[in-house]
């Protein structure tokens, strides 16, 4: 009886199909995963690594909204995008679904009446946030408020992406339409909630007491904190026009949330998937002999620890995780990775800039991953990581051993003679390392599992440095033979350890040996990898040096995309409260003429102005001495509020006021209306 579950269901978030992915996705959820699920079947196990598309909710509407397509437009363009970059990057997803489809329809569907039926949910019209302008209700990221957790200014009306809180609308502060910008009113509306309260004892014994010992420090303690809070029911359907049908009477019009429906998207995919190839897709959710596991980033903790939890254990027959080990988050050159801000390096750009260079960025990017702490990416890093790691260990190692067996024997693994005490240490130590790695794996430590691959490629490269089979050859040929069969040994252990975090590398290396991948521990039982005789191929580069020029490129590309983002993304400071038109129509504005213009006597800051207001001349007193000379704005068109209270600054009396801003170098500049042509007294309205 093997020690191991019988099969794994392997899950990574669903990508939302409102943009392209990026190296924080990478980073945070599809590497880990990969390697996971890769490993899993390296060990021979039965797997079922699933994901999909995540198509539904506010994110994708905003997004037809800003593009001015449709919802399913925007779906059916990110869906194939986020598709191509998992392929490229070689995420090997068993099936990779999409919640539009209508399998995933049909089986939210009937989960959600399902829970109705069993009357799970709470049936309550409340009173929610709706937007006038709009003349629609603000749910999710409709509504932007401050967090009552943490005080984050930009949370949404469901989720505070900075504390991971999970929350309802109406308990944000100051919430503020991101339709119209506008304040909402509250209005009636009929909803289903989750009563999460409900199933508070059942998380803390499956959770508080069950996993505190397997379950990763940054999750176990964000759930113990949503815990501790107190659980509250959350509405799981919403008033909007794109989502799944709620499917029971007296819903018309209503949407399931889409943190209902995605997460059982990852049954729908397995659903799919076990339509596709014969299998049947109910003991990877239902029997208690397989182990699921959920990858995500830290943002989706509350959603795949306590909501998706509670409805699995409330529909009643599916298992539940065994672990979450959720990612941190990954910056990008000390700043937060952005969509909006387009601070992100996207991967269908980067393959264009790198073409075949997957591998080292899953490389780079895994040995810095957030798994414990948010981290950077810089591109020094990943060059370094290439160049000095890759290429300079790894590459070189390969290299060398491939190019001396092809000059010394045509490419046939020499039979070795007695070994040394230093090969029989080579060949102990290579042979601990598959559960070496294997340790690490199996406990979400990819980072250190990588580290451990780059100690083989270490141990044969150290190994050839001292023993220098290129000067022995001429002096002792037959101790080269056990040199080479040692080092060869070492090369083909890396083509199947290699696999999970490099596969394209693993792949091209397994050819060159001509090894096919066999399973994990097969690879160390046998008493020899590559047996005397083996022929191998040619030498080949299995990695390239990445050059100054091509990193400074993608530096200058982030420089330029922070200038533009200050130029069109200022620290925008918050809307100040509502004006009425009534106080709007008080200030009078006109455009002047700056006619006049000397320094306040001992007063740095303070210029006196002698302004044409169309109305009159007059004195106006302006701090814009630190930035302006008298000389520079003598000429100047100006936009003036004329009716300001007038008051004495420095004992001279100023009667109005000018209009300026500051560009994004902090310099003022004038508000200056287009003045060609407008006389001064103009007024502005
Ligand atoms: N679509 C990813 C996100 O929050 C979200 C994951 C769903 S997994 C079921 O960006
Ligand atoms: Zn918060």
């Amino acid at each position: 009886m093997s020690d191991f579950p019988k099969r794994y269901t392997v899950t990574a978030a669903l990508p939302y199909t409102n943009g392209p992915i990026h190296i924080g996705h990478l980073a945070g959820v599809y590497v880990p995963a990969d390697i996971y699920a890769r490993y899993l079947r390296l060990q021979g196990r039965d797997v079922a690594f699933m994901c999909g598309s995540d198509e539904h909710g506010v994110a994708i509407s905003m997004k037809a909204k800003k593009e001015g397509i449709s919802p399913q437009e925007v779906i059916d363009k990110y869906d194939g995008i986020i598709k191509q970059s998992f392929a490229d990057f070689g995420i090997s997803f068993d099936n990779y679904s999409r919640t539009s489809a209508k399998i995933h329809h049909e089986t939210a569907a009937a989960f959600f009446k399902k829970l109705y039926e069993q009357g799970d949910f709470i049936e309550e019209t409340t009173e929610q946030l709706y937007d006038e302008q709009a003349n629609q209700f603000l749910a999710d990221r409709f509504v932007t408020g401050t967090c009552p957790k943490c005080g984050h200014t930009e949370a949404y009306g469901d989720q505070c992406e900075k504390c991971g809180s999970s929350l309802n609308a109406t308990d944000l502060i100051h919430p503020k339409s991101t339709i119209t910008g506008s304040t909402p009113i509250l209005k009636a509306t009929k909803h289903w909630f989750l009563p999460l309260d409900r199933y508070e004892n059942f998380l803390k014994e499956w959770i508080l007491e069950g996993h505190k010992n397997d379950w990763k420090p940054n999750v176990y303690g964000q759930v113990k904190s949503w815990i501790d809070d107190g659980l509250k029911p959350r509405a799981v359907t919403r008033d909007l026009d794109w989502g799944i049908d709620v499917p029971v009477p007296g819903a018309e019009g209503k949407k399931l949330y889409v943190w209902f429906d995605a997460p059982i998207g990852y049954i729908s995919a397995t659903k799919e998937w076990a339509q596709k190839t014969g299998k049947d897709w109910e003991p990877y959710w239902k029997d208690h002999d397989t182990k699921l596991v959920h990858f995500i980033g830290k943002d989706n903790i509350v959603f795949h620890c306590i909501i998706f939890p509670a409805m699995l254990k409330a529909e009643g027959s599916f298992i539940l995780p065994d672990n979450v080990p959720a990612n941190e988050f990954l910056n990008l050159e000390g700043n937060k990775l952005s969509t909006s801000k387009n601070w992100a390096v996207w991967l269908h750009e980067y393959l264009l800039e790198f073409p075949g260079k997957q591998d080292a960025l899953r490389y780079a990017l895994t040995a810095n991953a957030p798994e414990t702490k948010d981290n950077d990416f810089t591109w020094k890093d990943f060059q370094a990581r290439n160049n000095n790691e890759l290429v300079a260990i790894f590459g070189n190692f390969i290299n060398r051993v491939v190019v001396l067996t092809q000059k010394y024997y045509q490419g046939i693994v020499p039979t070795p003679h007695a070994f040394t005490e230093v090969d029989t240490q080579v060949l102990t130590e290579l042979k601990a390392y598959p559960a070496v790695i294997a340790s690490s794996i199996e406990r979400y430590r990819f980072r250190e599992a990588q580290g451990e691959l780059m100690n083989v490629a270490r141990l044969g490269n150290k190994y050839l440095a001292e023993e220098e089979p290129w000067k022995m050859i001429k002096t002792d040929p037959e101790r080269v033979q056990t040199q080479l069969y040692i080092a060869l040994q070492v090369a083909s252990a890396l083509g199947y350890l290699s696999e999970p975090f490099l596969p394209f590398t693993a792949q091209k290396l397994r050819s060159m040996l001509r090894i096919e991948a066999e399973g994990w521990d097969t690879i160390f039982t046998q008493e020899t990898l590559l047996p005397a005789g083996h022929e191998i191929g040619q030498a080949e580069l299995l990695f390239a040096q990445i050059e100054d020029e091509a990193i400074q490129q993608q530096i200058d590309k982030l420089e330029a995309t922070k200038k533009s983002n200050t130029m069109t993304n200022p620290e925008v400071t918050p809307q100040k409260e509502t004006a009425t038109f009534d106080d709007f129509s008080k200030m009078d504005l006109r455009v002047g003429t700056i006619i006049e213009a000397e320094k306040m006597p001992k007063a740095d800051k303070l210029l006196v102005l002698k302004v044409d207001t169309g109305l009159d001349v007059r004195t106006i007193v302006s701090g814009i001495a630190e930035h302006f000379t008298p000389e520079q704005v003598v000429g100047k068109r100006v936009t003036v509020l004329v009716n300001l209270a007038p008051r004495a600054l420095r004992g001279v009396e100023s009667q109005g006021m000018l209009l300026l801003t500051q560009n994004t170098e902090g310099q003022l500049v004038f508000v200056n209306p287009d003045a060609e042509g407008v006389a001064n007294g103009a007024t502005i309205s």
